[in-house]
C-alpha cells in the first residue's frame, strides 16, 4: 500500500547501525548520540501508531539524556495524562528499535498493526521538543520523518526542558475539559506556576536570593523566563547558563554532579558565601538538588529525601490546620536508596511506601494515596494530588479564618507543582515557598533530621541478570546464599544497613551501605561489595 511504500522510503534514510542492540529502558533510549538516527526516526512511527490507537490522543516526545555527558543523547515517549510511556509499548519500542533492515523495520509495523488492532485511517498527534544538546536539531530531523512516514500532526515544542514537555501533553489532552491542566503553551505553564508561587508567599518577606546552577542546559533559558514572570516575589541568581559552549553541558556542575560528588558545582567553589542557599538543576532540568556551605566553609548536601521531609511535613500540617484531618490521606514513596534517618523522619509523621528503583514506580505507588509525595534520592519527584481530593479542596467550606488561609494555600499548591513528573524548577518554587513560611534558612532546614552516613559503590560482574531482588530491591533472591552473608555483615554494624541490585542503566551491580558512623559506612559497602566481586 501508499502507507508502507512511503514508510520504507523514509526508513531507508535512517539505516540502523549494524551489530548493535538498543533497549528501550527506565531512560527510554540513551547512549551516544552519533549512533541513535535509526531510533529517532523509529520512535517517531511509534508515537504516531501509538496516538492512533489511543484515537488521536497527543503523545510526547522528548529528545535528551538528561544528566549524561554532552555527547550522548535520547529520546522518551510521553502518555497523554503526561506520565511516562506504559510499560508493555516499552517492548514494542525496543522490537521497533532493533529492526536489521527496512524490510524488517516495514514488517515489524505491519505485524504489531495487525496485532494491536491500530486503525491506521486514525488521525495522530504528538508534541516534541529538545533539550540544548548539539546533537539535538539532527536528531530531531529524524524524528519527523518518522511523522511524516505516519502522516503526524506533529506540534514543535522545541528546546525545552522534560518537564515543560509533560505539561504541554497534559494540557493539550484536557483543554476545554473540567480537568483543563492550563493554558497548552509555555506561557501557560510559566504563568500557571508563577502566579500559585506569588499567592503562595504574599505578604511574607522575601527570602535571601537562591543561586541556580542551571548545569548548562535547558534549564537557564527556563530560569530567566520564571525570574520574568516571579518579579520581585524571589530573586534567583543564574549560574552555569553557557549553553552553547561545547562541553559543558553537565561538566562538573549539575545536580547528577553535586550529588555523586557530594562537592559544590566546580564553578562556585570559592564563591558561594558560607549560609547562602544554593541548588542545582540537571541538564534537562528534572532533578533537583540543594547545599549551602556552613560557617566552617563545610559542604552540605540537602537531596531528594530532605525536600520530601520538608514538603511531607509542611503538606500535613497544612492539610491540619484547613480541618482536613483524617479526611485526605497523605504518603510518601521511596526507594531503597532513601536514607535511613529521612524514613524515620517521615514515618513518625505519615505513611512511607519503599519502591523499586524508577519514577515509574514511585509515581504509580503515589497515585494510590489521596496525596501521594515521592521523591527519589537523586532529586527527582513531585506531590500528587488525587482528582477526588483536587475537588474535595475545591469546594470545602472553611469555617475560620485559620482554615481558610490554610485550604488556599493548599489550592496554591495543586497549581504551583508540576504533577505530571519531577520538575526541578517548580520543586524549587516548593522548597523556596515553604521556607518563607517557615523562615528557615537552608541549615535550619538541614537540621529537621542528621542524615546517616552513606556509600554507594559500583561493581563490574560477569552478569549483572544474576543478581535478582525482591522486597523492593532492598534483599537479594539469587545468587543463592549471598543475602544470608549481606545479613551477617549488616548485623555487626551499629545502625547498619544495606543492599545489592542490578543497575538499570549500566552494565554494573551497585551496593548501598549505611552506618551511624561514617568510617563504618565505608567498611560496610565495601565489605559487601567484596561480597558481590
Ligand atoms: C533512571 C531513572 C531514575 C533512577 C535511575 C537509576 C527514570 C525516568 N529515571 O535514570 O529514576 O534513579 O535510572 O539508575 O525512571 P540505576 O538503575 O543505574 O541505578
Ligand atoms: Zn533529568
Amino acid at each position: 500500500s501508499a502507507f508502507f511504500d512511503l514508510l520504507s522510503e523514509l526508513s531507508d534514510r535512517h539505516p540502523k547501525p549494524a551489530n548493535l542492540r538498543f533497549q528501550y529502558g527506565t531512560a527510554g533510549f540513551r547512549t551516544q548520540a552519533h549512533i541513535l538516527d535509526s531510533v529517532l526516526f523509529r520512535v517517531g512511527v511509534l508515537a504516531g501508531l501509538r496516538s492512533k490507537k489511543l484515537d488521536g490522543k497527543t503523545i510526547g516526545v522528548m529528545v535528551t539524556a538528561s544528566h549524561n555527558p554532552e555527547q550522548d543523547n535520547g529520546v522518551k515517549l510521553v502518555d497523554p495524562r503526561g506520565d511516562m510511556l506504559e510499560a508493555a509499548w516499552e517492548v514494542h519500542a525496543t522490537t521497533f528499535a532493533n529492526a536489521a533492515t527496512t524490510d524488517d523495520f516495514v514488517s515489524a509495523v505491519e505485524s504489531f498493526v495487525k496485532s494491536a488492532k491500530i486503525d491506521l485511517s486514525k488521525p495522530s498527534r504528538v508534541v516534541y521538543g529538545r533539550d540544548t544538546r548539539p546533537s539535538g536539531p539532527a536528531l530531531v530531523a529524524a524524528l519527523e520523518d518518522g511523522f511524516k512516514a505516519i502522516g503526524v500532526e506533529a506540534r514543535d515544542a522545541g528546546v525545552t526542558t522534560t518537564p515543560i514537555l509533560h505539561y504541554l501533553v497534559r494540557a493539550i489532552n484536557t483543554k476545554g475539559t473540567k480537568d483543563s491542566y492550563g493554558d497548552d503553551s509555555e506561557e501557560g505553564y510559566l504563568v500557571k506556576l508563577t502566579s500559585a508561587f506569588k499567592k503562595l508567599v504574599a505578604g511574607k518577606q522575601a527570602p535571601p536570593p537562591l543561586v541556580v546552577d542551571c548545569a548548562n542546559g535547558v534549564g537557564a533559558e527556563a530560569i530567566s523566563k520564571f525570574q520574568t514572570h516571579l518579579g520581585n516575589s524571589i530573586k534567583l541568581v543564574p549560574v552555569n547558563i553557557e549553553t552553547t559552549k561545547p562541553g559543558a553541558l553537565n561538566n562538573a556542575c549539575g545536580a547528577d554532579y553535586v550529588k555523586t560528588s557530594q562537592k559544590l558545582p566546580a564553578s562556585l567553589v570559592g564563591h558561594l558565601q558560607p549560609g547562602q542557599r544554593a541548588c542545582s538543576l540537571d541538564g534537562d532540568a528534572d532533578r533537583l538538588m540543594y547545599f549551602y556551605l556552613d560557617e566552617r566553609g563545610q559542604f552540605h548536601m540537602l537531596d531528594g529525601d530532605k525536600i520530601a521531609a520538608l514538603v511531607a511535613a509542611f503538606i500535613v500540617e497544612l492539610v491540619k490546620t484547613a480541618g482536613l484531618d483524617g479526611e485526605i490521606k497523605l504518603g510518601v514513596v521511596q526507594t531503597a536508596y532513601a536514607n535511613g534517618a529521612s524514613t524515620k523522619y517521615l514515618a513518625e509523621r505519615l505513611p512511607v511506601r519503599c519502591v523499586p528503583t524508577g519514577v515509574k514506580h514511585l509515581h504509580h505507588a503515589a497515585e494510590r494515596f489521596d496525596v501521594g509525595v515521592y521523591f527519589e534520592a537523586n532529586g527527582h519527584g513531585t506531590v500528587l494530588f488525587s482528582q477526588e481530593t483536587r475537588e474535595k479542596l475545591a469546594d470545602h467550606e472553611p469555617s475560620t479564618p485559620a482554615q481558610s488561609t490554610a485550604l488556599n494555600h493548599l489550592r496554591s499548591l495543586v497549581q504551583l507543582i508540576n504533577q505530571t513528573v519531577g520538575d526541578a524548577i517548580s520543586d524549587m518554587l516548593l522548597v523556596e515557598a515553604i521556607l518563607t513560611h517557615k523562615s528557615y534558612s537552608g541549615e535550619e532546614w538541614d537540621s529537621l533530621y542528621v542524615d546517616l552516613p552513606n556509600r554507594l559503590v559500583k561493581v563490574v560482574v560477569g552478569d549483572r541478570h544474576a543478581f535478582q531482588t525482591e522486597d523492593a530491591e532492598r534483599r537479594l533472591v539469587s545468587p543463592k546464599g549471598l543475602q544470608a552473608k549481606v545479613d551477617d555483615l549488616v548485623r555487626r554494624y551499629d545502625g547498619g544497613r544495606s543492599f545489592v541490585r542490578p543497575s538499570g542503566t549500566e552494565d554494573v551491580v551497585r551496593v548501598y551501605a549505611e552506618a551511624t558512623i561514617r568510617s563504618q559506612a565505608d567498611e560496610l559497602a565495601f565489605r559487601v561489595a567484596g561480597l558481590v566481586y
